[in-house]
């Protein structure tokens, strides 16, 4: 442990103490971070949550033991984090012409308030409260950067050029990276034309349906793009003599790691109570086998943040705090009928399975879901050579309306899983389609937010006690 992290855990505790003193006796703060990899569905999650905490006529299982007598958003208490553009988001999903909002570029975090009148005779004593609920929206590619904080650069160098020649992207970056000579004099232009090659690697495997796609601020590097400590690349092993190449992108791995990660890790994650990981894993089963794999080993590395004690840097930016639940939700569940939502919650809690274990480990109470923010299609019975097929109805972005039968998934989780831990070119008895729905026109009734599946539940489990 160096000085700066002992002093981040001294800062970290005083900052932690002062905060519980004043919320047990003021007003309790609440921060809910959401994450998921790349266009898991986190903003439209968010947006979603707060219209429907906002007005909560579609909310029935979000129970709480008071009576919620107002909901309000508020300015933020971060001066230095952007503010989630609620009002912009909600009116791209609910507006005249209906539209999925544009991918996030950076972290962004919105306050609701409540107020609330504890019931019965406590309500007498105690009066109303105000609740604070934070929400923080981070992409769950900078927690993959976690795995980073441990290795030296020779080994993240031969872990990411060992995952090359499994991907069909990556073959030109394998070339170029062994036709460099990493103990030649280093120069600005062949570290950016390094660094160039590998960032297109990643965004191609990323579009491919690959989850580790690290460092994960290369797919996202918001006002950092072009600064040294992102302009790197791994090297295959050798000597890294003074004033090398492979010396020099030893140097800027390592500032990645102390200018980009750790901060991540101690202005956002270290102060989070309460965490929805959501995971796209209907995509992923539509991308097949591999990428399927490569999500559940994602996320198993993603939740090693979770884990209380895997780092002891980690453990002193915690400052003895630690995530208290965890909710990892399969989103677009509206992709669905009904009738399949409880198998694609096994699959989820499957893939989880390993991963999980860990995070129970470490005491936070955990639940698996499937879920849709913004429900966007309807059920309907297809009959197909006389057989009747649970599908389900949307609009295309041209308008068009159209019924979508998305494969019967296995009722036995290990059927979609272990073909994919063994590598499987394609899956064997099914085709799994997914389909890009455009969010469904709505009306909202007043006292009502938008049309979704178990938003209800999932609010419930993440704030419902405090509540
Ligand atoms: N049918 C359906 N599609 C959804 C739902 N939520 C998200 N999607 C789809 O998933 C896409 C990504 O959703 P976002 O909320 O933007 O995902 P994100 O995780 O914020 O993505 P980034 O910010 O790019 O990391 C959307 O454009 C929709 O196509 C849902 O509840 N139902
Ligand atoms: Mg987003």
């Amino acid at each position: 442990m160096g000085i700066s992290d002992i002093a981040d855990g001294i800062t970290r505790g005083i900052e932690g103490m002062g905060q519980s003193v004043s919320e047990a006796l003021f007003e309790p703060v609440i921060r809910l971070g959401v994450t998921g990899l790349s266009r898991a569905g986190k903003t439209v999650f968010i947006t979603s949550l707060v219209a429907n905490l906002l007005d909560r006529g579609r909310m029935p299982a979000l129970g709480s033991a008071s009576d919620i007598t107002a909901a309000y958003l508020q300015p933020q208490p971060d001066d230095t984090v952007p503010r989630f553009d609620y009002e912009s988001h909600l009116a791209a999903l609910t507006g005249p012409s209906p539209h999925w909002p544009e991918g996030t570029r950076a972290v962004s975090e919105l306050r609701l308030s409540f107020r609330i009148q504890p019931r019965g005779m406590l309500g007498a004593v105690r009066g109303p409260r105000v609740v604070h609920l934070d929400i923080v929206d981070y992409p769950g590619e900078w927690l993959l950067d976690l795995g980073l904080m441990d290795k030296s650069y020779a080994e993240w160098s031969a872990e990411a050029l060992a995952r090359l020649p499994n991907r069909p992207q990556g073959a030109e970056y394998l070339a170029q990276s062994e036709a460099t000579d990493g103990t030649a004099e280093f120069t600005e232009p062949q570290a950016k034309a390094l660094a160039a090659g590998f960032t297109r690697y990643l965004v191609a495997a990323r579009d491919a349906g690959f989850s580790d796609c690290t460092p994960g601020r290369f797919l996202l590097p918001g006002e950092m793009a072009g600064s040294p400590a992102l302009t790197f690349a791994p090297l295959p092993a050798g000597d890294a003599p003074r004033g090398s190449l492979r010396r020099e992108m030893e140097r800027r791995y390592d500032a990645y790691k102390r200018e980009v990660v750790r901060p991540f890790f101690r202005d956002h994650f270290a102060k989070i109570d309460r965490q929805v990981v959501l995971v796209d894993v209907l995509g992923a089963i539509h991308s097949g086998p591999a990428a399927l794999d490569d999500l559940r080993q994602a996320m198993a590395d993603i939740l090693a943040a979770f884990r209380p004690g895997r780092a002891s840097w980690l453990t002193s930016l915690m400052g003895g705090k630690r995530v208290e639940r965890i909710l990892f939700a399969a989103t677009k569940a509206d992709h669905l009928h009904h009738t399949q939502h409880a198998r694609l919650t096994a699959i989820t809690g499957a893939l989880l399975r390993e991963a999980r274990d860990r995070a129970d480990f470490a005491g936070a109470k955990t639940l698996a879901l499937s879920i849709a923010a913004l429900r966007s299609t309807t059920e309907e019975t297809l009959s197909h050579d006389g057989a009747e097929l649970q599908a389900v109805r949307g609009r295309l972005e041209s308008g068009k309306s159209v019924a979508l039968y998305p494969g019967e998934l296995p009722a036995d989780p290990a059927q979609l899983l272990s073909p994919a831990a063994q590598g499987a070119s394609a899956w064997l008895d099914e085709d799994y389609s997914i389909m890009n729905f455009a969010p469904a026109p709505v009306i909202l009734r007043p006292g009502e937010g938008p049309p979704h599946i178990r938003l209800d539940r999932a609010a419930d489990f993440l704030i419902g006690d405090k509540l």
